[in-house]
């Protein structure tokens, strides 16, 4: 038979949340729930729970039907996207601070961060907030920018600790020369919305160091502070320095639908001057095939002065979530950060095992979380909760959490 691929081997773990997923099947299949009012709740993974907005709705279903008939019929699309569908993310998420064809529309931010990988090659130093989304460091490994797991992390990657005591924004010193850095704002797991001069800090950084940015913004709509910047193109210089991937998943309801977009800058050059630019295009024609007419349909429609209202709208009711669940655990004297322009509240159990207390929460509240130790090494002795949920889910978990822990 074939030899396996070391670096599958390399992979400490399972990916995070199907771990998580088992963990809780086993927990429901030791104790199985006595009634209705004991199932087992999630604040765990990231999905989310509410139905997609009328018109938004509309243009998914406008998109599917048009498709049935002769007039409205199309096939394969340009891999890049439709074109006005990048026009209108160029106008109306950075108000022309990108040009639409520098956007280029995906199945979604993680299919892209995997993607992306391919760009770097296995010299690329890599360097990620820690903790951080698991697929940057996963995919890197996988990509063969990365070793072996070495105790507290991967032998290759640069981790750069983002704690309580940094204000979760880490220190910028070990970045290597001509590395690749992943970052979050607002970030998945710790909730911290970065500010305007600690996204400046950053960018002046990687310009001295040469380093190119993959500036994660999947969270970006969650944002209500006005003084605080959505995009990492707000930044001055941010174009010679900054790839950055977001999505409609969160913002729209779009988890299953399958959409995103990547913006990969003109003004991108490797240390030989070649274009980035040219090179992302050469590998999205390649091994992408573009993204479902039907879902960038309902893009356009999301992207629709009535659907930006819907995009507000769904990411108050998740807020609320957030603040509920910062409020109860600030209420049990358990310090947490975000959950105020993020839908995650990154809460401390200082000295305990992350996968502990996450097991601890499990059988004391019948509620999921995600252990902060599935991030990264500075994630340990913290718990991620998610406030993607039906309100009176979060509600009924809030009150168990409140009268349990
Ligand atoms: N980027 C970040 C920072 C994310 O947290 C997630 C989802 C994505 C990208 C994925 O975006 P798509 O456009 O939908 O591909 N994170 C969730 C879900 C878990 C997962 O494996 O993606 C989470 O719970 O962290």
């Amino acid at each position: 038979m074939i030899a396996r691929n070391p670096r599958i081997a390399h992979l400490e773990a399972g990916y995070l949340f199907p771990e998580i997923a088992r963990r809780r099947r086993a927990f429901e299949a030791a104790h199985p729930a006595a009634g209705p009012e004991d199932r087992v709740l999630s604040l765990g993974i990231g999905n989310t729970t509410e139905p997609i907005l009328p018109l938004t709705g509309a243009g998914l279903t406008e998109g599917a039907r048009c498709l049935a008939t002769p007039e409205g019929y199309t096939g394969y699309g340009d891999e890049q996207g439709l074109p006005v569908l990048r026009e209108k993310i160029a106008e109306v998420w950075y108000h022309g601070a990108v040009q639409a064809d520098e956007v280029f529309v995906s199945d979604g931010a993680k299919c892209d961060i995997g993607r992306l990988q391919l760009l770097f090659g296995q010299e690329v130093p890599v360097t990620v907030q820690d903790p951080s989304y698991p697929v940057y460091v996963d995919g890197s490994v996988l990509a063969g920018a990365a070793g072996a797991w070495a105790g507290a992390g991967y032998q290759g990657i640069t981790y750069l600790p983002c704690t309580a005591e940094n204000g979760f924004f880490p220190d910028l010193t070990p970045l290597p020369q001509g590395a690749v850095l992943y970052f979050c704002s607002p970030n998945n797991p710790t909730g911290a919305a970065c500010t305007r001069p600690q996204l400046q800090r950053l960018v002046d950084t990687a310009l001295r160091r040469q380093a190119l940015i993959v500036f994660d913004a999947a969270y970006a709509a969650f944002i209500r502070d006005p003084q605080l910047p959505r995009s990492i193109y707000e930044i001055t210089d941010a174009a010679s320095c900054a790839i950055e991937v977001n999505s409609f998943s969160k913002p729209a309801g779009f988890t299953g639908v399958r959409l995103g977009w990547t913006v990969v800058p003109r003004a991108l050059k490797y240390r030989d001057g070649k274009s980035i630019h040219t090179d992302w295009l050469r590998i999205v024609t390649t091994i992408f095939n573009g993204a479902s007419n039907i879902a960038q349909a309902g893009g356009l429609a999301a992207l629709s002065e009535g659907g930006l209202g819907e995009i507000r709208a769904l990411t108050d009711y998740y807020l609320r979530n957030a603040s509920l669940i910062l409020q109860t655990l600030k209420g049990l004297g358990i310090p947490c950060v975000g959950g105020d322009n993020s839908p995650y509240v990154w809460a401390r159990f200082a000295g305990r095992d992350s996968w502990e207390v996450f097991g601890e929460i499990l059988e004391k509240c019948r509620v999921v979380t995600t252990p902060g130790a599935g991030f990264g090494p500075a994630g340990q002795g913290f718990i991620r909760f998610s406030a993607f949920g039906h309100q009176k889910d979060i509600e009924e978990a809030c009150r168990r959490l409140g009268e349990r822990l």
